[in-house]
């Protein structure tokens, strides 16, 4: 490319996840000369690299997917939450029918992308060396996209297999027989711990702080009852913009202090039968925001787990009398027999707080009070959320600065979309945008219906150069920082407040409310697309 030629592409949109996929589509409907590549073999983003036995979504159906007619319609799932093969045929499906196969390069994997200052474009290039050069980057690369894995002394020693779940092999790993160790309860935890416990000749789970997860009532759907919920889904798909999760509902507009006992247990209760994450989402006003309403949704929660643990030892572990956070200020999961399998004879759990893994040896894992022999380590200790996969792409904005040295203060990004210094880049389902506290579909579609008209005004404008203003993200980060403040969030040593990764800044690192975020993007882009500037 020279000054007189223009970049390959307008837009390179990076990842086949909900996000990149609706970018992908909406841009190419705008006319834009737009390519999406990912380094996975086929389109589903998560539900590529976690296809660990049991992985499912959280969200209930018809919650979980685009709200496009012409791709629900014909469309019908088998599960209420389905699991990772069917969420994979429906990307399947939903590239066929949007016709998007031809703009896609699977198996295409981000080495780095460079700013180029003098041409005012980006410069992307291949693992195996290949560039291609796009006016806008869009990284759509989700938010637990890098792995964490903690260092464990003596793991090269290990004479058995061990994998993360996020990158189980897409050939499987055969459970049955084996002697399994799960390390982590976070919700990857809980779902593979569930299948290797019907299976393994032995299961341990290694747990540091409990989940305080929820009923999931799985139902399996049949077409006909999907054809009459279908009535409903126009009004579902607008309300789910309208929550702050993304749901299909939210909090209730009265505090738990405001009501008596019996009305307080029978909303819980009420949410606790219809299963899902309900009990988090549609609870009390002031769930996420008194200490004292919490303790009640807690105590709860507590007493209904423990009715089903009859060893009171194992009971106090998975369910401690006082809670290990307030309830929700970590991402609570679903189970369907979690509780359970600890009664069985294959499975035990290890109480990482007062016996802590000191290595790994040659058959086992080494523990302070003996060694648990194992011939398979599941990693289920989460990711880097938020910025890891953006900072593994080497991205490198003006002056050549990376990401990481921009963040190495902690995050900042202006709408959760835009990094001063970084023009003519925009990413969806990043830090500080609702990401990890939203419904993936719905923040896919808000952000992708905004990034593109940001992207059609520069067009209509005349401008081929955008950036945010150091002073419109730094005032974004403060007020996603203030906002957390008025929460419970920052009690908690969660990923939510990057407080999982060793050296990461603790701070909140989504925005809390997805209807909020919406209105205040929107206001911007009503303001001539305020904080970024233009030319
Ligand atoms: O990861 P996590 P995840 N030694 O970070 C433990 C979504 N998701 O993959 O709590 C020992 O939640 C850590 O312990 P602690 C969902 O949004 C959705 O499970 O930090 N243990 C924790 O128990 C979710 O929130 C689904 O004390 C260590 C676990 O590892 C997000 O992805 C399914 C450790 C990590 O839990 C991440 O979930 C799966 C160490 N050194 C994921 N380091 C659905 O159902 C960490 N841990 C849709």
């Amino acid at each position: 490319m020279t000054e007189r030629t223009p970049p390959d592409y307008d837009a390179v949109v990076v990842g086949a996840g909900f996000s990149g996929i609706y970018l992908l589509h909406k841009l190419r409907e705008a006319g834009f000369n737009v390519v999406l590549v990912d380094a996975a073999a086929e389109p589903g983003g998560i539900w590529y690299w976690n296809r660990y036995p049991g992985a499912r979504v959280d969200s209930q159906v018809p919650l979980y997917e685009f709200s496009l007619p012409e791709l629900w319609r014909p469309w019908s799932w088998s599960e209420r939450f389905p699991g990772w093969e069917e969420l994979r045929a429906y990307f399947r499906h939903v590239c066929d029918t949007l016709a998007l196969w031809p703009l896609m390069r699977m198996g295409w994997k981000v080495e780095n992308a460079r700013f180029d200052e003098t041409l005012g474009c980006w410069r992307v290039q291949r693992e195996s060396g290949e560039t291609i050069s796009t006016r806008f980057l869009l990284p759509a690369v989700g938010f637990a996209s890098k792995p964490y894995i903690p260092e464990l002394r003596g793991i090269g020693d290990f004479a058995g297999e061990w994998c993360h779940t996020a990158r189980w092999p897409q050939q499987g790993i055969d459970l049955n027989g084996r002697k399994v160790a799960v390390i982590g309860t976070g919700a990857s935890g809980v779902q593979v711990a569930q299948e290797a416990a019907k299976c393994a000749r032995t299961l341990t789970l290694f747990q540091r702080t409990p989940i305080l997860a929820l009923p999931m009532r799985q139902e399996i759907l049949s077409k006909k009852v999907q054809e009459r919920e279908k009535l409903d889904y126009p009004a579902i798909f607008e309300q789910r913009r309208l929550t702050s999760g993304g749901f299909e509902a939210q909090s209730l507009e009265v505090s738990a202090l405001e009501v008596d006992e019996a009305t307080r247990n029978a909303h819980f209760e009420a949410l606790w039968r219809r299963g899902g994450l309900g009990f988090w989402y549609a609870n009390f006003a002031d769930l996420l925001t008194d200490r004292k309403a919490n303790r009640h949704a807690y105590d709860f929660w507590r007493d209904k787990v423990r009715a089903r643990i009859t060893d009171s030892d194992l009971a106090e572990k998975l369910a401690p009398f006082a809670p290990p956070h307030p309830f929700g200020t970590k991402r609570p999961s679903l189970e369907q027999d979690y509780y359970e399998i600890f009664a069985q004879d294959n499975v035990s759990l290890v109480d990482l707080e007062a016996n802590p893994i000191t290595g790994i040896e040659a058959h086992g894992i080494k523990t302070q009070d003996g060694e648990v022999e194992c011939d398979l380590i599941v990693f289920a200790t989460g990711f880097d959320a938020g910025r890891g996969g953006l900072i593994d792409m080497n991205i490198a904005g003006t002056g050549g600065r990376g990401l990481s040295r921009a963040w190495e203060d902690g995050l900042r990004a202006y709408l959760g979309m835009a990094v001063s210094g970084f023009p003519n880049m925009l990413f969806a389902y990043g830090p500080l945008s609702p990401s990890g506290f939203s419904n993936g579909p719905t923040s896919a579609e808000i952000q992708g219906d905004w990034i593109c008209d940001f992207m059609v005004w520069l067009r209509n404008e005349g401008f081929d150069r955008f950036e945010a203003e150091p002073q419109a993200e730094a005032a974004w980060t403060e007020m996603v920082a203030q906002a957390g403040a008025m929460t419970l969030f920052p009690e908690a040593d969660s990923w939510y407040m990057g407080a999982n990764i060793p050296g990461k800044k603790r701070q909140l690192i989504n925005f809390p409310s997805v209807s909020i975020y919406a209105a205040s993007c929107e206001d911007v882009a009503r303001d001539g697309y305020r904080g970024f500037a233009t030319s």
